[in-house]
Parts: C-alpha cells; sequence; structure tokens
C-alpha cells in the first residue's frame, strides 16, 4: 500500500449526476485519485466494505476501474464486485448494489455526454439503497475534494477483469460478475414475458437503437434472445469507447437514425433508444414520437397490467420541470403527485418511504422502485408490455390517453455552450424580476404567478432552493428556465414550455405551433437571443 501525497484541486463538485469532465481534465495527474480518496473519506472509510463498480465504457472506463480498484484494496474494502469487463449500465449497478446488500457502489459514465479522448468522462457514488448520492453526501464529497492531502493505492499490476471470477489484490476479494443476467432476471420478474413473445410472433416489428453504448448487450440478451425478436433487431449494438463517434442521447436530435426510419411510413411498429449508460430512454411508435412526460403519463395509467405493478402504484412523483401530464393520472386514480427537482436522486427518500413507486423526467428518464435509478430498458419493456396487453398501436394509445385526461403540450429548448458570465447574468435578471411579474400581461396571456422553485423533501426535511425559474400563466401554461448540472463545457440554458389543452379541445396540434406564443412570451422575458448570441435551440425534445 502506497500514501501517495497530493494537493486539492479546484472544481470537484458533483454536479445534478455526479462528477462529470473532460476526458483529459479526468486522466490528469491526481484528478480521478482525488475524487475517489474524497469518496470513501465522506463515507466513513472504506475499510471492511463491499462495492460495485462498472459503467458504460466509455473511453477510461478500463483505465479508471483499474486505478479504483487499487485505491479500494489500500482503503481496506473487503470486496469489489465488478461487472465483467468493467462494464455495468447505471440501472444494472442500481440493482447490483441492492441485490448484494453492499455498502454502495462506484459508476463510471457522463451518460447521455459523448465518449472519447477529447469527450466527456465521469464518476458517481450510489448508497447502499442503489441510488445517487443525496446532497449532503455529494456535498461531503466535495468538502473533501478542497482539504485532500494524501491518497492510498495499492501496488499491483491490472486485474484481468474479462472473466467472471473471484481473485484477490492484497487483502481483497475482487469478483467480476457477468453484468447482464442478474438485471435480466430482474426484468424477467417484473412483465410478463410470455405476452410480449407473442406480440412479436404475431408479427409485430421492433427496433432497439443502443447507440453503441452499454445497452448492447442487455438489450440483445433480453429482446432478441429472452423475447424472441428477430437477430438484428437492436442495432448499434456493441459498446465501443467513443460510441462510434455517436452522441449518445436519446432524442429526436441524436438518435436522428432511428427517427428516420421510425417515420418513414413504413417502419417498424416500435422503436426505441437508450444512451451512454443505459438509465434514459426515447420511446416512438410508426410515424410518432413520445415526448417524455407523456410517456410518464401513459406508464402510470397503465403499469397495471405488467404482472410487477399489478396491485397498482403507491404514489408518482416528477421532476419540476417535467409537464404535469402525470399529475393528472394521479389525480384521476387517488395517489399521490410529487413534484422535485430535476436529478433522480430525489426520488430516492420517496421511493424509500414507500411513497413512490413510478418516477419520471422529461429529459427521458423513467423508473420505478425495482432499483433506485432511472432505468431505459424498464421503460421500453413497461411500453412492450403494455402494448402486448392493449393490442393497440402507440399512436393509439397515445390518442386515447390524450382523449381522456387532455395533452400537455410540451417541449425544451436547449441552448448549449453559452459563456458561464452571460448565462448567470441572464438568470440573475429574470431572478430579480419574478416578484414584479404577476399581474403582467406577455403576448395575451396573463401571468398569474412567477418564483424560483424550491424543494422540501417530505421524508428527510432537507431543502434544496434555486432550482429553476417558473413563471406560470393564467389556464396553467408556464415557462421554466434553469441552467443544466451535467455539462462539461460553458452553459447549457434549458428553457420548459407547457401548454395544456383540455380532452376534447384541439388534441393534434405540432407541439412547436401549440407553444409559439409561450416561446415568444420566454424571448420577451428572458432576453435569451441576446444572452445567447443564438437565434434559434441547438436541440429540441
Ligand atoms: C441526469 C440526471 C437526471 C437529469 C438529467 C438532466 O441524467 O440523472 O435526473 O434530469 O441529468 O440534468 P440537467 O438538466 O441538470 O442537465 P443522466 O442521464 O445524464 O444521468
Amino acid at each position: 500500500m502506497t500514501q501517495i501525497t497530493t494537493a486539492p484541486i479546484d472544481g470537484q463538485k458533483p454536479g445534478t449526476s455526479g462528477l462529470r469532465k473532460k476526458t483529459p481534465v479526468f486522466m490528469g495527474p491526481h484528478y480521478l485519485e482525488n475524487f475517489v480518496q474524497a469518496i470513501f473519506d465522506a463515507i466513513g472509510g472504506a475499510a471492511g466494505k463491499t462495492f460495485v463498480l462498472g459503467g458504460d465504457g466509455r473511453y477510461f472506463n478500463d483505465r479508471a476501474a483499474q486505478v479504483i480498484l487499487r485505491m479500494a484494496a489500500a482503503n481496506g474494502a473487503a470486496r469489489m464486485i465488478v461487472g465483467q469487463g468493467a462494464l455495468l449500465s447505471t440501472p444494472a449497478a442500481s440493482h447490483m448494489i441492492r441485490l448484494r446488500r453492499t455498502d454502495g457502489g462506484i459508476i463510471l459514465s457522463a451518460s447521455h455526454n459523448p465518449g472519447g479522448p477529447d469527450a466527456d468522462f465521469g464518476v458517481k457514488f450510489n448508497m447502499p439503497n442503489g441510488g445517487p448520492a443525496p446532497e449532503a453526501v455529494t456535498g461531503a464529497i466535495f468538502a473533501r475534494t478542497a482539504e485532500i492531502r494524501e491518497y492510498r493505492i495499492a501496488e499491483s499490476q491490472d486485474l484481468d477483469l474479462s472473466r467472471p471470477g473471484e481473485t484477490r489484490l492484497g487483502g481483497m476479494v475482487v469478483e467480476v460478475v457477468d453484468p447482464v443476467s442478474a438485471y435480466a432476471d430482474l426484468m424477467e420478474s417484473l412483465f410478463d414475458f410470455n405476452a410480449i413473445r407473442g406480440l412479436l410472433q404475431a408479427g409485430f416489428r421492433l427496433r432497439m437503437d443502443s447507440m453503441n453504448a452499454v445497452t448492447g448487450p442487455y438489450a440483445v440478451e433480453i429482446l432478441e434472445r429472452r423475447l424472441g425478436a428477430a437477430p438484428g433487431t437492436v442495432v448499434h449494438a456493441v459498446p465501443l469507447p467513443d460510441f462510434g463517434g455517436m452522441h449518445p442521447d436519446p432524442n429526436p436530435t441524436w438518435a436522428h437514425e432511428l427517427m428516420a426510419e421510425m417515420m418513414s411510413g413504413d417502419g417498424p411498429d416500435f422503436g426505441a433508444a437508450s444512451d451512454g449508460d443505459g438509465d434514459r430512454n426515447m420511446i416512438l411508435g410508426r410515424g410518432i414520437y413520445v415526448a417524455p412526460s407523456d410517456s410518464l403519463a401513459v406508464l402510470a395509467a397503465n403499469a397495471h397490467l405488467a404482472p410487477g405493478y399489478a396491485g397498482g402504484l403507491k404514489g408518482v412523483a416528477r421532476s419540476m420541470p417535467t409537464s404535469s401530464a402525470v399529475d393528472l393520472v394521479a389525480k384521476a386514480r387517488g395517489i399521490e403527485c410529487f413534484e422535485t427537482p430535476t436529478g433522480w436522486k430525489f426520488f430516492g427518500n420517496l421511493m424509500d418511504a414507500g411513497r413512490v413507486s413510478l418516477c419520471g423526467e422529461e429529459s427521458f428518464g423513467t423508473g420505478s422502485d425495482h432499483v433506485r435509478e432511472k432505468d431505459g430498458l424498464w421503460a421500453i419493456l413497461m411500453w412492450l408490455n403494455i402494448l402486448a396487453v392493449r393490442r393497440e398501436s402507440v399512436a393509439e394509445v397515445m390518442q386515447d390517453h390524450w382523449r381522456t385526461y387532455g395533452r400537455n403540450y410540451y417541449s425544451r429548448h436547449d441552448y448549449e455552450g453559452l459563456p458561464s458570465d452571460s448565462a448567470d447574468a441572464m438568470m440573475a435578471a429574470l431572478r430579480d424580476r419574478l416578484t414584479a411579474l404577476p399581474g403582467q400581461v406577455i403576448e395575451g396571456m396573463a401571468i398569474a404567478a412567477a418564483d424560483e422553485f424550491a424543494y422540501t423533501d417530505p421524508v428527510d426535511g432537507s431543502v434544496s432552493a434555486g432550482q429553476g425559474l417558473r413563471v406560470v400563466f393564467e389556464g396553467g401554461s408556464r415557462l421554466v428556465l434553469r441552467l443544466s448540472g451535467t455539462g462539461t463545457s460553458g452553459a447549457t440554458l434549458r428553457l420548459y414550455l407547457e401548454r395544456y389543452e383540455p380532452a376534447g379541445g384541439d388534441l393534434g396540434l405540432d407541439p412547436q405551433q401549440a407553444l409559439a406564443p409561450l416561446i415568444r412570451a420566454a424571448e420577451e422575458l428572458a432576453g435569451i437571443a441576446a444572452a445567447s448570441g443564438k437565434t434559434a435551440p441547438d436541440v429540441i425534445t
């Protein structure tokens, strides 16, 4: 064991989901090591503990895993459970942490951000409940990075992680496990695989785009091997260190190959994509894109059709910027609905307390209390289970949903790579105006309320302030503005737009047209064009 003298490195503050930086930054002297030692220190040391380790296979995943193993051994960990090839999707890691009753896990991923020597890398710590560390813990990790003076690392050659089995590193057991099978078993326990198999045998056509990222092996095992989808159903199925140049973010912009196939007229019945680490999903039907907020609402309304949820849902939760489509379902079902800040970590307490079983976010994340992360393949299987029981197309399910609950027209506009100073100044200027806004009329719409969202956790009472600026109009339409907490360069402004159209109203509009007055109002209120120097968003979802 070697004690290495180090010094604090600026900026190791975890964001919305762990620490994400440019890969060369993570590969810099002591950068990864300082952060990992800070994790161990912040959780009361690693001695005698068992952790899960794995990542999405992006560039530097393999070498970072070897460093973390050597550090865990030097810090006295008893056992490390590592995905074969140092691979684990984020939901599979969450499941493994829970299944093996471990002390937590370290996940190597920058999620939907591109990978490669000049792209992005990330590290996050998940708690023994399988969920991302809450703010109190990430705050303690950050505080530790600011005072660190040394880290511990064992002298050793690289371990062979290519085959399942056990080896030792000093006094620590290194257990290499198949990353897929336990997760696939969990999915089989939740969903009616026979019904889905029957749907596929009846000629239902499926396309899954794994975007050269971690879900490839999971999707091939579950969709093709266990459910019998045609070989080749899963495309871009091999995880590559640079995702083959793809930007593994499952949205209409970045999953454009899948979008083109699904919108081509004679595309498959169902299309889906997942992201770098497998926790996000995009759902498409032939000729129809399902907005993530709508997907959450449809899953809430139909979850009882899947065996794992046949008893009904305890409650539901969504992040504040996510549309309130799911609230309408919760109201109709008489179950609780919670509004949390952006970030899956805020759902953990609600799930642990048995208050909610289904959660979702506008950022292509949906999941349930089967793990403590959002789960891309879970959402895809839930959709397939629902379609197998209802024997309707995606478009029919959506139209039926809107006719029942009304439609929450929704869109998010992203402005990327803004200078941080001008983004901060724009937000500050709008923040200053908030109290004066109620009563004003913009684009013919009267402002009913305006505030900055703060959240008090109903389980532990912790308060998270500064979670997005909201402007709500008479009738419930609203704008939300916040800066992303997952980017690695400059600032990304997210503008979230929502307008409710009751059942019986005009349910078939193009969302951008339906939201046009709100888009203009946002420009008037915030001056986005001047602050960003852009006349249009970089990404629209
Ligand atoms: C992460 C978080 C999500 C969040 C998303 C967007 O997703 O886990 O909870 O909604 O980022 O966050 P932001 O708007 O701050 O960029 P992922 O898939 O990147 O882990």
